[in-house]
């Protein structure tokens, strides 16, 4: 496996910054008098986004594709320390994605060691790990063709069991403190499973999943409302999801990846639930128009994603007790450069949340408790509306990152530097990585 060499140069770095940063001044005192006269302290603002982080998929910074086809690009990383040397380039420029999120068996290595020290190389943490048995590997003894976790043949389910405490076991070599189970199970026609039976299976199997958790660990359930399965799925709604953490115990919480909702659900209002029963365990922020699209978060519905975002700053404002969720991107990049998407990505997640800091709160609890509807939501909507760019990007240099993380990026001819060397490992394929 080729060390891969080329880095973004710091002095790239600066020297890109430095005719950027006189008019970021400039904005950035600007716009520290606008909201001074809203009330609002800009340093204490960006203060607190300074301390928001997101983890990125190891998974997101190949190419993704579709069941129809996907489209590789010339120096795409080809093995799991080639994608954390990609990761390190995206922290490199944002300073806002401290941590990776693995996939495994997709990342595993021969020495774990070998993943943490990469990691370490390009300061980075380890954030959730996540099991796969949406998938047979090759040489596995049991399919899991219909189902894993909630299978009807327990020896099909003890495998996937199995496989589920092996994530936790190298997990905990990482420096990990959490899983995320997502299974696919489910079915295509009506009368192949029976509802509460499959459900009753997941269940005992995650037990044994939660028995061997750590004392100081997590496990995320993931819901998502169709596909693979097309007719039911076991965890589709967040309802189901958290019925089983509460079942589970209070080391069980609910993830909540964006696109895993039918079009239209009141998504914010799903977290709101989820925070007042103390059962938010994380996000997988992407966007999506149809189904799992996998999309650049905020592509499609930035205001849904301030949204979201509103109810975790209330939530902190309120310091609403058991409210530690963990924020990781999920998506897929088919005719993106990965690199790109995932840095744009984690600054809209960023600027979300910068955005709803300057919620005045206690003028929208007023407008709230007086029925005033349409002031209420100009509160919202005057914050959302606010342009924070000045205050993440001054975030940014002063933590040694790109103003303008795209055209940094571009200019350092990164992408070229690995196609050389990276030379391709094979045409195109299907699937979503
Ligand atoms: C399922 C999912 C899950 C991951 C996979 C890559 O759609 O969101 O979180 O394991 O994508
Ligand atoms: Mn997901």
């Amino acid at each position: 496996m080729s060390k891969s060499v080329y880095r973004v140069a710091q002095d790239h770095i600066d020297a890109a910054n430095a005719d950027l940063a006189p008019p970021l001044e400039r904005d950035y005192t600007h716009l520290g008098e606008q909201l001074d006269r809203r009330g609002v302290d800009i340093d204490r603002v960006r203060e607190r986004v300074g301390r928001f982080a997101v983890a990125l998929p190891t998974w997101g910074v190949g190419t993704g594709g579709t069941r129809f086809a996907r489209f590789p690009m010339d120096g795409e990383p080809r093995s799991v320390l080639e994608k954390i040397a990609d990761c390190g380039t995206i922290h490199q420029l944002v300073r806002a994605t401290p941590t990776i999120s693995p996939h495994f068996p997709w990342d595993r290595v021969s020495d774990i060691d070998d993943l943490k020290q990469a990691a370490a190389a390009e300061g980075l943490g380890f954030d959730a790990v996540n099991s796969n048995t949406f998938q047979d590997q090759a040489g596995q003894p049991l399919s899991y063709k219909f189902g894993s976790l909630t299978h009807t043949d327990p020896d099909v389910r003890a495998q996937a069991v199995a496989h589920n405490i092996e994530c936790i076991e190298t997990g905990r070599a990482l420096g990990s403190k959490a899983l995320t189970v997502w299974v696919g199970d489910g079915t295509n026609f009506p009368g192949q499973q029976p509802f509460i039976e499959s459900l009753e299976r997941y269940l005992d199997s995650m037990a044994k999943v939660y028995a061997a958790l750590p004392d100081d660990w997590r496990v995320f359930l993931e819901h998502k409302h169709y596909e693979p399965a097309f007719y039911s799925t076991v965890i589709a709604d967040w309802g189901t999801n958290y019925l089983c953490a509460r079942e589970l115990g209070p080391k069980a919480h609910c993830l909540v990846d964006l696109g895993h909702h039918a079009p239209n659900t009141n998504i914010e209002m799903i977290v709101a639930r989820l925070i007042q029963f103390e059962k938010l365990g994380g996000f997988h922020f992407n966007d999506s128009k149809y189904g799992d699209d996998d999309l650049d978060s905020g592509a499609i519905d930035p205001f849904q994603l301030f949204l979201v975002m509103n109810e975790l700053a209330d939530a902190e404002d309120q310091g609403r007790s058991g409210f530690d969720p963990a924020y990781m991107l999920d998506q897929s990049h088919n005719v993106t450069d990965p690199i790109e998407s995932l840095m744009l990505s984690a600054m809209e997640v960023q600027h979300a949340y910068a955005r709803a800091l300057l919620v005045d709160r206690p003028a929208l609890r007023a407008a709230q408790q007086n029925n005033d509807a349409l002031l209420a939501n100009r509160i919202l909507k005057s914050a959302y509306e606010t342009n924070v760019a000045p205050i993440t990007a001054t975030l940014r240099l002063r933590k040694g990152a790109a103003i303008d993380p795209l055209a940094a990026y571009r200019q350092s001819g990164y992408r070229k530097a690995k196609a050389a060397e990276r030379p391709s490992a094979g045409g195109p394929s299907a699937g979503i990585v």
